[in-house]
């Protein structure tokens, strides 16, 4: 029998760049979740009888969620829910379920790389029947419903077991608990030439992955270890658990120092990858060499053509407006449209829909394709192996030749994490107001020739994103982007994106650090970093 619970409000379920994201501590309030699950499922039309995908990171909450889900799902009138075993679905792997078995859609469970357990973090992201995150039009009329919800339904039924594979009726409902890994592998098999990659493993190429007890232990296990041969132990952190192993699920040299020491050692594997908390960002490592998740995007889209999924060709190019203009030279030189779009995943959707865009890529450790709706992790490391396995160079081989063909944009983000909401937010507001005056003013050897504030008119449904970081352009072709993340639970982090272009027949092996150093002096001088956050050094840098 349907249960109508009386709630209130929670003023701040407003989704950020993916999803809602607090602590854990914030969604174990009385009918928190329910307040913003009830509000997903009021703004959503004609779900009756349908399908809902739910499946997560497996980080703490994440059963308990799962049962909430089910028991409001049932109660909403959905038809079936799928649910991964164990509750564990990677970010890419649910795309994908919502798109094969032609699901309504999906809520995903997850925080992405912000650290689990009682006393960090959680999350609960919709995504559409497309397999992409909610556009800003329904997450935006999400916050609305919860800002006047007064009650949620839901059903009494005991909890499902979510360890076993097969079907459970729930107050008529049918609840599937399915394979989380099988139809991706199946999918990643069809994109890649996996006898071409067993057979430069069984060769003796080594990688190594760590999957930082997240979700994508299970799928690498799997497809790297299983199906493609490589030795038992090439997947570290292997086993999803609650609270990460204590780490931040987050594949960056902070958080995957281990792996980078492991590259940058004496006897280092010849490819090093991790993913993050639910799967969808990747991290590239050659033997002695990182390549920036920009690179990466141009990298693949040069040679995405060596793997059968693309051999025909790209339809075109799409990166986030942070993310460096490298793929922009890889897109001019084979022909093709290149998009530019805010921050966050959701934006790519209908690109990759009207047939814009095949590869899209963001500075933040994202790479996909139009085969999901997300970023993909292990599609990104696969890829990789497979141009690595037909072009038979190291990945330091491949870099280099990139960059003498279509010349090198240094690059590096830094991140302050942790500031006071107000002073950052004060920042950002003086260099908007700074904007106009600033072009023709020189800081040491820089010039800005252009200061503005990006906004995105959507080529496909003509909505319009205002507000979406602050940009200073400089005379030779360097730029500076300040942005506010929009992933964060506490405190402000400010975002400072730098890059320098050097053509190919430049210098091409500098340190990155050495590279920037004008443009990081410039950006402390122009936005008074130290001034409005008494940092003078970035939490992060990656
Ligand atoms: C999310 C979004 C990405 C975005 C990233 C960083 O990634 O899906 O599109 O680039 O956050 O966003 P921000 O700079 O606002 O913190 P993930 O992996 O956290 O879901």
């Amino acid at each position: 029998m349907t249960l109508t619970i009386a709630t209130t409000p929670y003023i701040d379920q407003k989704p950020g760049t993916s999803g809602l994201r607090k602590k854990v501590r914030v969604f174990q309030q009385a009918r928190y979740a329910e307040n913003f699950v009830q509000s997903v499922f009021d703004v959503l039309d004609d779900f009756a009888g349908q399908t809902l995908v739910v499946g997560g990171d497996g980080r703490f909450l994440n059963r308990d969620v799962i049962q909430t889900v089910i028991r409001m799902a049932a109660a909403n009138g959905f038809g079936r829910v799928l649910v991964g075993l164990g509750g564990i679905l990677s970010t890419p792997a649910a795309s994908n379920i919502i798109r094969t078995y032609a699901a309504f859609g999906g809520l995903i469970l997850s925080a992405s790389h912000n650290p689990g357990g009682p006393n960090e973090d959680f999350g609960i992201k919709y995504n559409i029947g497309n397999g992409g995150p909610a556009p800003e039009r329904i997450t935006d009329a999400i916050h609305a419903r919860s800002m006047v919800i007064d009650r949620y339904l839901t059903v009494d039924i005991l909890d499902v077991d979510l360890d076993r594979l097969g079907e459970t009726q729930v107050a008529g409902m049918v609840v599937e608990v399915i394979d989380p890994v099988a139809d991706y592998a199946e999918l990643m098999e069809r994109l890649f030439d996996f006898d071409a990659i067993r057979k430069l493993i069984a060769g003796g190429f080594r990688l190594s992955f760590d999957a930082m007890h997240a979700v994508t232990g299970p799928y690498a296990h799997d497809i790297l270890e299983r199906r493609l041969g490589a030795p038992a132990g090439t997947v570290t952190n292997g086993t999803p658990l609650p609270d990460f192993g204590g780490h931040h699920p987050d594949p960056n040299m902070v958080h995957a120092h281990a792996l980078f020491d492991r590259m940058f050692g004496s006897d280092a594997p010849d490819f090093g990858a991790a993913s993050d908390g639910d799967g969808d960002r990747n991290l590239i490592l050659g033997r002695n060499i990182f390549v920036t998740p920009s690179d990466s995007l141009a990298a693949l889209a040069a040679n995405a053509h060596l793997a059968p999924g693309y051999a025909g060709g790209l339809k075109g190019i799409a990166r986030s407006m942070p993310t460096s203009g490298a793929a922009d030279r890889v897109a001019h030189a084979l022909g093709l449209p290149l998009h530019e779009t805010p921050t966050g995943w959701k934006f790519f959707g209908n690109l990759l829909d009207a047939g814009m865009a095949t590869i899209c890529g963001e500075e933040s450790a994202g790479t996909g394709s139009d085969h999901v709706r997300e970023k993909d992790g292990l599609w990104a490391v696969l890829l990789w192996l497979n141009i690595l396995a037909v072009r038979g160079e190291s990945v330091a081989a491949i870099m280099a030749g990139h960059w003498a063909r279509f010349g090198r944009n240094y690059y590096a983000r830094h991140d302050y994490e942790g500031l006071e909401t107000a002073a950052a937010e004060q920042l950002v507001s003086e260099l908007r107001a700074a904007l106009p005056a600033l072009p023709g003013r020189t800081t040491g050897s820089l010039t800005v020739a252009g200061a503005d504030e990006f906004e995105y008119l959507d080529p496909v449904d003509g909505s319009l994103s205002r507000g979406q970081g602050l940009r200073l352009q400089f005379e030779g072709g360097a730029r500076i982007v300040f942005r506010l993340s929009g992933t964060g639970t506490s405190g402000a982090t400010l975002r400072v994106y730098l890059e320098r272009y050097e053509g190919p027949d430049g210098v091409l092996d500098a340190e990155t650090p050495a590279a920037l150093a004008d443009l990081i002096a410039a950006a402390d001088h122009l936005a008074g970093i130290p001034r409005h956050t008494g940092r003078t050094a970035p939490t992060v840098i990656t």
